[in-house]
């Protein structure tokens, strides 16, 4: 019998690239939340693959960006150290064939170290075939990666070719985690994720990412309640997220009670409050309050 072989790998690249959809798609499960706006990913999350004889420990991280706020200087701080002690990174772009300014820093970092990076063109389903290869080889020039594989997270083409080459780079080792566990994330966690995930999809640029939310969950014999507050920065904010006759947040409710019911595999009964906390998002308090530290 083949030995037993497990590693951790950190996905990493520009916010917005597809880290989130990857790791969803790698793992099988929805475990981080996914939106068309950039730094919707405040946290390490951990997924976990199981394969034949195989054990991969994911880390899907906050995107590499210049911090604005003491939340984002946390969240880059997350990504960076998710990279050290690693046995590969996968490194996502998008096909274009030009390394972009983030791409650059991320590489220079690399190139002080010696772990294998995958290289993953990401998103390839919005190119033309011949676009890919000036873009394969703009990146093998510039880095010499131990694989590279164009896919599209979405569409969960060339997902499988990843974890294939990942395997390649694994060493033998224990299994760390349960054969039915996808995540490390509490259950809580989710579902506030779910509902800030709902809030981004529907509320435009500015508001969603001044959110924050608290979530208890009470089981009980037919039906989990969940109950969320939903902190937001301004007055005004507020208002656009409860909308006009609370039409908003009952949208929010209603995907994301649907969305709840799923995680939880049970009935669910949302009630969702809404508070101002001014510029939270500077305070070192609350922002271990809503658990990113
Ligand atoms: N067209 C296309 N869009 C994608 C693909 N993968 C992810 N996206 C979209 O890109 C956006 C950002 O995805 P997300 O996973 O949240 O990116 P992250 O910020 O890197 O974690 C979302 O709108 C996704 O639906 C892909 O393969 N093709
Ligand atoms: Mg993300």
């Amino acid at each position: 019998m083949a030995e037993f072989k497990s590693g951790f790998v950190s996905i990493i690249g520009r916010p917005n690239v597809g880290k989130s959809t990857l790791l969803n798609h790698l793992v099988g499960e929805k475990i981080a939340i996914i939106s068309d706006k950039p730094q919707t990913t405040r946290n390490n999350v951990l997924g976990i693959w199981n394969g034949d004889g195989v054990q991969v420990v994911f880390t899907d991280t906050p995107g590499i960006h210049a911090p604005k706020t003491k939340l984002g200087e946390y969240m880059v701080k997350s990504a960076r150290e998710a990279q050290q002690d690693v046995d590969a990174i996968l490194l996502l772009v998008e096909p274009i064939d030009n390394i972009g300014r983030t791409e650059e820093q991320i590489l220079s970092k690399l190139d002080k170290r010696d772990v294998p990076v995958i290289l993953v063109i990401n998103k390839i389903d919005t190119v033309r075939r011949d676009k890919l290869l000036p873009v394969i080889t703009r990146y093998a020039e510039r880095f010499s990666f131990a694989a590279v594989v164009p896919i599209s997270a979405k569409n969960d083409d060339g997902v499988e070719a990843v974890r294939q080459e990942l395997v390649k780079h694994l060493s033998p080792g224990p299994q760390y985690f349960p054969d039915d566990m996808v995540t490390d994330q509490p259950e809580r966690q989710m579902a506030a994720e779910i509902i800030r995930e709902k809030l981004l999809r529907l509320l435009d640029k500015e508001v969603p990412h001044g959110i924050a939310i608290e979530v208890r969950m009470k089981e009980k014999e037919h039906v989990t309640d969940v109950l969320a507050t939903i902190y937001c920065e301004k007055a005004s904010h507020k208002g656009i997220i409860i909308g006009k006759d609370g039409e908003m947040l009952r949208r929010v409710g209603q995907y994301a009670r649907e969305d709840l019911e799923k995680l939880l595999g049970r009935k669910v009964y949302l009630e969702l409050w809404v508070k101002v906390q001014p510029d939270w998002r500077n305070k070192v308090a609350h922002i271990r309050n809503f658990g990113y530290e």
